[in-house]
């Protein structure tokens, strides 16, 4: 199951809105015959695993990583491939979460004299699993916040500065994250104090993302550069009734080739100003099918999603530099906790060292399936 679980992983960037799953066949303790999903579209990574092992397949053991599924979707139902080798066995990690399957795929092979077992590995595949988990159950793409900042906690001078806090290393890291997403969403204040491409560069690049961007009053320059670009790489500005009313700059985007849409915005009150609602954002990225968002900014934008609980997971860049200043933003604005006790939880904290930059990926709760 763990070599299944490697092979799932290849699939990263390149199978969404569909799961990262492998399949590996063993027989007498040796392996037959492996497979796992390449691309969107694609074949299942049972039958990859099949094709593998040929008539190798009867008797065998199957690893799976996601419940066999049991649909005619676009491709036949692995169930019935599984069934026709003459697999005596199939090992599952985690159930399926998509209403077609859910539990379905596992009868229908019980049913056919298959033995079958759940929960091998289950909390690794759930956790590899957790953006189509997310997208499955709660019909929103998965979240991961994404800054650098300095040893202080500053992701910028007072200035507004930030070119370049964290190495070289580090941000080829946040290229490769932006080369596996499906959106990558900023505020409009981040757009006029940095102009960033957001587009993956220097890395390999999985898919293209959509550019994002939260502006409420519709400020985005028509001269920034990610507007300049709309032609070739898509650009949604996110906007809200007040935004949608200044008619002249939503067209001059428009005709630059971004696309305007207005959504519902927060409250705001004395403490904090109104903004596009991050619900609202999700809810419509969702309904284009996406599976993984990282938000990069600004820190009103990252806190008003953490205050909002739709963070799933954190990538934080944290350099050796001394920033200070009391006019040097740092990354989570928002209302923040009142008390410590209030904190999110970090279900799972990983560390990793990119020279001397530490990059700490925090998962705020574990995918639940
Ligand atoms: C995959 N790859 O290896 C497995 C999947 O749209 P379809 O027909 O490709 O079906 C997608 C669904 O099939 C997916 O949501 C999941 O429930 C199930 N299993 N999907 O793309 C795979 N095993
Ligand atoms: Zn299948």
């Amino acid at each position: 199951m763990q070599r299944a679980l490697l092979l799932a992983r290849r699939g990263l960037g390149r199978v969404e809105p569909n799961p990262m799953v492998g399949c590996v066949l063993v027989k007498s303790g040796r392996v037959v015959g492996e497979g796992w999903h390449r691309r969107f579209g694609g074949p299942h990574a049972e039958p990859n695993a099949l094709a593998a092992a040929g008539p190798r397949a009867r008797g065998a053991t199957a690893y799976v990583t996601l419940e066999p599924c049991c649909h005619h979707g676009k491709t036949p139902p692995c169930t019935d491939a599984l069934i026709a080798a003459g697999v005596a066995r199939v090992v599952v990690a985690v159930r399926d979460p998509n209403p077609l399957v859910a539990g379905k795929g596992l009868r229908q092979l019980r049913r056919a004299g298959i033995a079958v077992e759940v929960g091998l590995l289950g909390d690794e595949a759930a956790a590899l699993l957790a953006p189509f988990i997310t997208f499955q159950k709660h019909h929103r793409p998965y979240v991961i916040l994404k800054w650098a900042q300095s040893i202080d906690g500053r992701i910028a001078t007072r200035s507004g500065d930030s070119k370049w806090i964290t190495s070289a290393d580090s941000r080829r890291a946040a290229h490769a994250l932006r080369a596996r997403v499906d959106a990558i969403l900023v505020g409009v204040d981040t757009i006029r104090a940095d102009d960033p491409a957001l587009t993956a560069r220097g890395v390999p690049v999985r898919r293209t993302a959509l550019r994002v961007v939260m502006d409420s009053c519709l400020r985005t320059p028509p001269s920034a550069k990610i507007v300049r670009t709309a032609g070739t790489t898509p650009t949604l500005i996110c906007t809200t009734e007040a935004g949608w009313a200044r008619r002249s700059n939503r067209l001059q985007l428009e005709r630059a080739g971004c696309e305007v849409i207005c959504l519902r915005s927060t409250s705001g009150d004395r403490t904090q100003p109104m903004l596009v609602s991050p619900a609202a954002i999700l809810r419509e990225l969702h309904r284009r099918q996406m599976t993984n968002v990282l938000v990069e900014g600004g820190g009103r934008v990252l806190g008003s999603f953490l205050d909002a609980g739709l963070a799933d997971e954190a990538c934080i860049f944290v350099a050796p530099q001394l920033i200070g200043g009391e006019q040097a933003p740092g990354p989570l604005r928002g209302r923040g906790p009142r008390n410590m006790r209030e904190l999110p939880a970090l279900a799972a904290v990983k560390v990793r060292r990119l020279g001397d930059d530490l990059c700490y990926n925090v998962v705020f709760r574990r995918a639940s399936l």
